[in-house]
């Protein structure tokens, strides 16, 4: 969050019990899920994803449901300090189709 409002995101944090099923009414794919999910404009951001990245893919506005780092994977903003490992930032529409978009 910190990493986002650092990127001139404004952020609300909204607390839930069930944070599958937010995801789930906003039917993002299971293999999509993030340890969190933030909801700007239109779009799902699940996850740890860099702040450029979500810019990018905002400005991009290609009719996508999200964007994600499924799963809390080391080496991401907010997830620094343990041992970095490579991982895929993923984009997927709104029938749970899912794309790498960029490897970091
Ligand atoms: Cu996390």
């Amino acid at each position: 969050m910190g990493h986002l409002q650092d990127n001139g995101f404004e952020v609300d944090v909204i607390e839930v019990d069930d944070i599958a099923a937010y995801q789930e009414e906003n039917a993002v794919p299971s293999e999509m899920r993030g340890c969190h999910s933030a909801r700007v404009g239109d779009y799902m951001v699940e996850g740890h994803v860099p702040a450029d990245l979500i810019k990018r893919f905002l400005e991009e506005d290609a009719g996508l449901a999200g964007i994600s780092v499924p799963g809390m994977v080391p080496g991401p903003p907010g997830m620094e300090g343990s041992e970095p490992v490579p991982y895929d930032v993923l984009t997927f529409d709104q029938e749970g189709t899912s794309t790498v978009y960029e490897a970091r």
